[in-house]
């Protein structure tokens, strides 16, 4: 008999004798944790000694910031705690990039942070830096272990932490203080429900809506982290209105529903946004309404300036925020859109009186895009036609529209922050939640890939797709060796235009052309790097091979098989995402005039 299989998963119950390692690998275990994603190092050695005995899985990766991006994703898709873990000084400053993105993407990941011993703290030893200013504006919560008796205590309360405040927690450790005999109990999680919303607020929502004309649904990542999409749709059901997802949050609602009208935001569905325009009131569910998930696209300034918006976000500091709001409702998404429909039900509401008018218009704007999008094989500035005209690659839009079409059932899809990546926005859609992982506000390139891998470890029954630009995919392409080493089997569609193609666009828009540092010269091919590295790699230069090489890919990863599909694309590009921000370029000194816009 196997003794060690039998106890390992037990609880420790009570107070007792432990060592702080084990009191840390414990909480872990009352956590809920099984996995965690990271590279060895000293700092923690002697809890990462507990790992499997206490049924954690460490997941060994190429690179610190993959792993906490690998952890963001694992939470994205699962709802539960994403957890990393690194040596002290350069293996903790790796995961900067990832805790700000795990921030503005409102991942409860916890990010373990070993430190330099307490005993030699500022004497400028070996891989010391101090660790709790770098994460303290990336972060929800930061516990120090100040004394190793509090390690339980502390560890708990980073992960309560991160779920009640949707978001990274930073959990500090000297590494000293690992070592020890502490005598302490193992705190359970908490669970704190989150509610509706205040009463008042939610009768003046309900009345508002009961009055309104034109209702239009805005559902954010708030309805996906709430579990609240049934929710959603029943509320929209209720007032027939038409839904759009906030921007990168395309599985906020189920495109196959007939009142979703597809994404606002950069490259978004021109249906939602001319929808949207004319609405009288917005229920803007779950988003904080970031400040460029409305920005004019396609030439459509479509916010409706004079609607009155009814904002529900679980964090009232989002409230009005970026738009002004007529009622702001500080609630759980899934809570306050049972609370309105439990209002509205039975209620006179005079949307109902031109029902059927307003479901001819989504039908008929929602038809419109679709014909738009069929017949826009390619893009059309001058720039655009000039690259491709005697290029033998593929379109990006006709590559994006194979893989929409091929997607298999139940697929997760990452998107990186490029043009391509950006352009695939309009033809990404979703039956259920937690089905996209775009790089959201911190934009940062070499987001899809990792994060990718942590969703299929969450997720491991699904197809599991990360679209990444070249360019992108040269910073993140080490992560193969994770997948290939852990036998994580994910698919990624590398789109290779040999360009930084995003930024090439301002280039080509504001600076005539004067590429500098845009140009992706001698790259290696991406499908026989893949193969190099032990996963399966392949080139795709023909339209009709994109979707079953998709296809084929997405169900060889029930044999454990990852897959690099290099898309050879043309160099043209999308519109660009900051047009807002950038300016033709105005100079004084003579030495530069040759480069003022004339
Ligand atoms: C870490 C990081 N560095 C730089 C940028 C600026 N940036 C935004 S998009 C982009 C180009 C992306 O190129 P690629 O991944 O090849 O995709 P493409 O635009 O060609 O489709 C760059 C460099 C960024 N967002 N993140
Ligand atoms: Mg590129």
């Amino acid at each position: 008999m196997n003794t060690m299989t039998e106890t390992r998963n037990l609880p420790v119950v009570g107070k007792q004798k432990m060592t702080p390692s084990e009191a840390f690998v414990e909480t872990l275990v009352a956590q809920g944790v099984k996995d965690v994603f990271g590279i060895v190092g000293s700092a923690y050695m002697d809890a990462l000694d507990l790992f499997p005995l206490a049924g954690i899985r460490f997941i060994s990766v190429a690179h610190e910031q993959g792993g906490g991006h690998m952890a963001d994703g694992y939470a994205r898709a699962s709802g539960r705690h994403g957890v990393c873990i690194a040596q002290n000084g350069p293996g903790v400053t790796n995961f900067v990039t990832s805790t700000a993105a795990a921030y503005w993407a409102h991942s409860p990941v916890v990010v373990v942070t070993p430190e330099t011993g307490s005993m030699t703290l500022g004497l400028g030893g070996f891989q010391e830096t101090e660790q709790l200013p770098i994460f303290s504006r990336i972060t929800k919560y930061q516990a120090h272990v100040n004394n190793k008796a509090r390690m339980a205590e502390l560890t708990a309360r980073a992960f309560d932490r991160a779920l009640l405040q949707m978001g990274p927690t930073q959990l500090n450790i000297p590494r000293d203080f690992f070592y020890g005999d502490i005598e302490c109990e193992i705190t359970p999680p908490l669970s704190i429900e989150r509610g509706a919303g205040g009463e008042q607020s939610l009768n003046d929502a309900a009345e508002l809506l009961a009055a309104a004309q034109f209702p239009v649904i805005l559902c954010g990542g708030g309805v996906v982290m709430a579990d609240g999409v049934s929710e959603a749709i029943e509320l929209a059901e209720l007032l027939a209105a038409p839904v759009a997802n906030s921007y990168l949050h395309n599985d906020s609602f189920p495109a196959s529903h007939p009142l979703w009208c597809g994404p606002l935001g950069y490259q978004g569905s021109k249906a939602a946004m001319k929808l949207i325009a004319r609405a009288d009131v917005v229920i803007a569910l779950g988003t904080r309404l970031g400040p460029f998930g409305t920005l004019p696209q396609h030439d459509l300034d479509y916010w409706p300036k004079h609607a009155k918006i009814i904002q529900i976000d679980a964090d009232p500091k989002m409230l009005g925020l970026v738009k002004r709001i007529s009622i702001g409702i500080c609630g759980d998404a899934k809570a306050a859109a049972t609370a309105l429909v439990a209002r509205l039900r039975g209620k006179k509401l005079a949307c109902i009186a031109n029902k059927a008018d307003r479901a001819a218009t989504l039908a008929s704007e929602k038809c419109a895009w679709e014909a738009e999008l069929e017949t826009w094989t390619h893009e059309k500035d001058p720039w655009s036609l000039e690259v491709s005209k005697d290029s033998k690659h593929m379109h990006p839009r006709q590559v994006l529209r194979e893989l929409e079409r091929a997607m298999p059932e139940q697929a997760m899809v990452s998107t990186d922050i490029g043009n391509i990546c950006s352009v695939s926005n309009s033809y990404l859609r979703f039956k259920s939640p937690r089905s996209m992982f775009a790089a959201v506000s911190f934009g940062n390139c070499g987001y899809a890939f990792p994060t990718i891998i942590g969703t299929k470890v969450a997720s491991p029954g699904r197809p599991a797709i990360a679209y990444v630009g070249d360019g992108a995919w040269g910073m993140s392409f080490g992560e193969i060796q994770t997948c290939v080493r852990e036998n994580i089997p994910v698919t990624a569609v590398v789109f290779n235009n040999g360009q930084w193609g995003a930024e090439k666009k301002n280039h080509v828009d504001f600076y005539a052309k004067r590429f500098v540092g845009v140009n992706l010269d001698k790259q290696p091919s991406w499908s026989a790097v893949a193969r190099a590295m032990g996963a399966e790699g392949f080139t795709i230069d023909k339209l009709s091979d994109v979707g079953p090489a998709l296809s084929a890919a997405a169900s060889a990863q029930s044999q454990g098989k990852m897959t690099v599909l290099e898309m050879m694309v043309t160099r043209e590009l999308g519109d660009p995402f900051r047009r807002d921000a950038l300016a033709l370029p105005t100079r004084h000194l003579s030495k530069y005039k040759a480069t003022a816009a004339r």
